[in-house]
């Protein structure tokens, strides 16, 4: 006891990766005080070794273990009926429903409330804890729950049942089958290569898929589709159908399906068939025949997620067949082994749309495409839908597809991997947005209907619907490259189970799990994680006009021209006095009007159109007045300054924590925050800069483009260095940044220091990009401040940035410098690979001064 007491400390300080996530097991905080309320030996009611059912029961070995020192050894049951007498207390039982009913003697056997599939009852109230799925895997979710209980101090006597909000709970991976390419190993995944695939095939060793199923299980994730949307036809040749097979080998303990993107013409491409028209006959062939081939690998297949006819990718279109037509394709091949055809609604056409064009608009594609066909897709059909009618942007309002589709079941595609949010750079918790999606009332027939009774089948009453996540989960220690955004993942799981959970309280439970039971600790976590959302709108795109980042490579940083002019659709119409797309019915794109009626009208009128989706709708002027009483443009310019003084809140708000956290997962977690703190002011500047440019308002607050403590580069004594205007002009302070005279050379910018003398927050503006590690200095009086390299690609998983531009742009600050008057700043710059050191601005920040 002693000895574990004085551990305890150690343990916390311990270096964590970040690797077991919420699963850590970490010993709980007086540890001893228990003792006596924990089983000592769980009962495995079903003793194959791929049985979730005794995975869970090893869990609960391994876990209560760990968090209170105590061993509780499994014991596997192999069969004949135990009599209440001979049961030895202080055990737990797992198993399913009915192989409890089979164990347990009638006089002592517990009624068990309703299960559905997944579902679990868990019941600590009697002298065995009992923990019974409706089927194997709901008997594993029954013992992390459980175990999450305890990992929390949670030992009060409890009964209940729990059941799945929704059959459909899938992780959508978009891995690649290679590196390479304009995505990398895995599409828009910020956490290292992908867990499944390599050069082509599948890995050798799947350690990291097993975890990963492990991670996911324990918050009731019952499938993965482990290919990119973007498929491969080369996925379904026999070489990789092997390797399939055992990713579903490793899956199979922790109760995941596994589930296979396809790409539409592999019949031609790897079928060496002359067509992929979906009624040829020889396709329909085709199509059996693999699918067959799939389920003698995988008996459990859970089914094919299918992009087509969507941004290059074929599909049934390309041959004049309707969506459904291509769908039931694979619903029917699919339907005698059970499996399902999530078909995806993210179908659009990015060569046809104009801007010039008043009525053109992209957030009408997913209805007009899938209008007439609601009564044509087979029963094992799910249409999944994104959000937006758009892509995953900041703020958009609910797709009006959930309100179309009636006879067809439906899921909801979320992004964990935010994308559009800042890569897991910016820290950015999702739940509260999905919940705003999950609780709107669509208000089909005047009737109450939310999305999340739409997609959980109870609003049209269609049984299987559900939830796909987008996760971008890789191989680095820390699954989603930073530990912060995990509470992403765990909390898309808990409202795939149960969409009515509170943001705060998922939140607070991953807290406890995942890093301390610290009340100060949690209280930091939350407050920075429910300001995130709202600080990453305020300091990207406001009142729905999208997130304002680079669309056209990157998706990162800030770049507002890059979403006019071009057919990606994803315009907010600004000219010099008016912005926002009028997507109203009376004289705009009509889109208003796919939504029912009462929410049709509420969107069609400017008065009744939600603020923050304001400019989604509407086309309205810069000097327009808000409920606020700001003008739209000063809201953007406001909004912008106190996004990003959030933003840079978040670092000391970390460092507060540094007593509680381990020393790894501190400094990675910092290393983001001081980064991101940083970025967040390049985005407030860059759109602020563009906004003002484009509508000649100035900032009632006089901040836009007026920055006294800042010496800009190009306005320093350069040698060796020179002038770069920066494309795009807003993305550097002045437009102009500076860049070694030659990709390989030495520059030098010198300055007066023009700052009474004191102490200064020291910030030098620079850009890394990723081919090459540039370095810097900065002296002060030639009095070495610091030096650093250009080595950010490194030590981030964000989009890799080739250009001089708002996504490669970051800033470096020494605290607390002491600066003697009429000092004289120098910068030495040295080139390297394809970065010439590149410089915007110095700025001398008084103690408190954000800038
Ligand atoms: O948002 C876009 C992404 C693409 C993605 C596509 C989709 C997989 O930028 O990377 O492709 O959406 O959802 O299909």
């Amino acid at each position: 006891m002693l000895l574990s007491l004085l551990l305890l400390p150690l343990g916390l300080v311990a270096a964590e990766t970040g690797i077991d996530a919420w699963l850590r097991y970490a010993p709980i905080p007086e540890a001893h005080k228990y003792a006596g309320q924990i089983p000592t030996q769980v009962v495995a009611l079903n003793s194959s070794e791929l049985s979730p059912v005794l995975t869970g029961a090893k869990e609960l070995e391994q876990g209560i273990s760990s968090i209170f020192g105590q061993s509780c050894k499994v014991n596997r049951w192999h069969g004949g009926r135990r009599g209440g007498a001979h049961r030895p207390a202080s055990s737990i039982v797992i198993g399913t429903v009915a192989e409890y009913s089979s164990y347990a003697a009638k006089d002592s056997k517990k009624s068990i409330p309703k299960l559905v599939n997944d579902g679990f009852y868990l019941d600590t109230t009697g002298r065995e804890v009992l923990i019974l799925g409706s089927n194997e895997r709901g008997a594993l979710y029954g013992a992390f729950e459980y175990l999450s209980l305890l990992a929390q101090g949670n030992v009060t006597k409890i009964a209940y049942a729990s059941n799945p909000e929704v059959p459909i709970r899938w992780i959508n991976q978009w891995d690649n089958l290679r590196d390479g390419g304009t995505h990398g190993s895995v599409e828009r995944g910020y956490g290292g290569k992908s867990l499944f695939f390599w050069n082509g095939e599948v890995r050798p060793d799947l350690t990291r898929a097993a975890q990963y199923a492990r991670l996911l299980a324990s918050i009731g994730i019952n499938a993965v589709v482990v290919n990119n949307v973007n498929a491969n036809e080369t996925i379904l040749n026999s070489t990789n159908l092997d390797g399939i097979a055992r990713i579903a080998d490793v899956f199979r303990p922790y109760g995941v399906q596994l589930g296979l993107s396809l790409y539409f013409a592999s019949p031609k491409a790897l079928g060496a068939l002359t067509t992929f028209d979906p009624l040829d006959q020889s396709v329909i062939k085709w199509w059996t025949n693999i699918t067959d081939e799939i389920y003698e690998r995988v008996p459990d297949f859970a089914g094919y997620l299918v992009k087509a006819n969507s941004e290059g990718q074929p599909g049934p279109l390309t041959y004049n067949r309707t969506l459904a037509q291509g769908a039931n394709l694979f619903a029917k091949a699919l339907q005698p082994h059970g499996g399902v055809c999530v078909f995806r609604a993210f179908v659009y056409d990015s060569t046809t749309i104009n801007e010039t064009v008043w009525t053109d608009d992209r957030a009408n594609a997913a209805v007009d495409f899938f209008d007439g066909l609601d009564d044509q897709f087979m029963d094992n059909v799910v249409v999944q839908i994104k959000y937006g009618p758009i892509d995953f942007q900041v703020r958009e309002p609910v797709s009006p597809l959930f309100s179309h589709l009636r006879q067809t079941a439906t899921s909801v595609e979320l992004q964990i991997t935010p994308e559009y949010l800042g890569q897991n750079v910016h820290l950015v918790y999702l739940a509260p947005l999905w919940k705003e999606i999950l609780d709107f009332d669509l208000r089909v027939d005047r009737a109450p209907s939310t999305v999340k009774s739409i997609v959980n089948g109870t609003r049209f009453n269609n049984p299987l619907g559900g939830f796909a996540g987008v996760a971008g989960a890789g191989n680095n220690q820390t699954w989603l490259g930073s530990h912060l955004a995990m509470s992403n993942l765990y909390a898309y799981g808990k409202l795939a189970w149960n969409a009515d959970a509170d943001s705060v309280e998922m939140l607070q439970a991953w807290t406890k799990l995942t890093f301390s039971h610290d009340q100060k600790v949690i209280d930091t976590i939350t407050s920075m994680s429910m300001a995130s959302w709202p600080a990453y709108e305020g300091f990207s795109g406001n009142l729905g006009i999208q997130t304002l980042t680079n669309i056209l490579n990157g998706h990162y940083g800030p770049d507002p021209q890059s979403q006019e002019n071009n057919p990606y659709g994803q315009w907010y119409r600004a000219d010099a006095t008016t912005i926002g797309m009028d997507r109203t019915v009376n004289n705009g794109t009509g889109n208003a009007g796919q939504y029912p009626p009462e929410v049709a009208a509420a969107y069609e009128s400017v008065d009744t159109t939600p603020e923050n989706l304001l400019l989604w709708f509407h086309h309205l002027p810069y000097t327009h007045v808000l409920k606020s009483g700001e003008t739209i443009i000063q809201h953007f310019y406001n909004a912008h300054y106190n996004g990003s003084a959030v933003s840079n809140t978040f670092p000391s708000q970390w460092e507060s924590l540094k007593p509680y956290i381990d020393t790894q997962r501190y400094e990675e977690q910092l290393f983001r925050l001081v980064y991101a703190a940083g970025h967040s002011l390049v985005w407030r500047d860059s759109i602020n800069n563009y906004f003002f440019n484009v509508s000649s308002i100035a900032d009632e607050q006089h901040r836009v483009l007026n920055h006294p403590y800042r010496i800009e580069a190009e306005s320093m004594e350069l040698e060796g260095y020179h002038p770069y205007l920066v494309h795009p002009f807003h993305a550097a302070s002045g437009t102009y940044a500076i860049v070694t005279d030659t990709n390989t050379t030495q520059g030098t910018a010198t300055a007066l220091v023009p700052f009474p003398a004191g102490k200064y927050d020291v910030a030098v503006n620079y850009y890394d990009q990723v081919i090459g590690n540039a370095t810097w200095e900065l002296y002060l009086d030639d009095a070495l401040v610091g030096e650093w390299k250009g080595d950010f690609e490194y030590s981030v998983g964000s989009a890799r940035v080739f250009y001089i531009d708002g996504q490669s742009a970051i800033r470096k600050t020494f605290k607390g410098v002491d600066v003697k008057a009429n000092a004289t700043v120098k910068i030495v710059g040295r080139g390297d690979g394809m970065e010439p050191a590149p410089v915007d601005y110095i700025s001398f920040l008084p103690q408190g001064v954000v800038d």
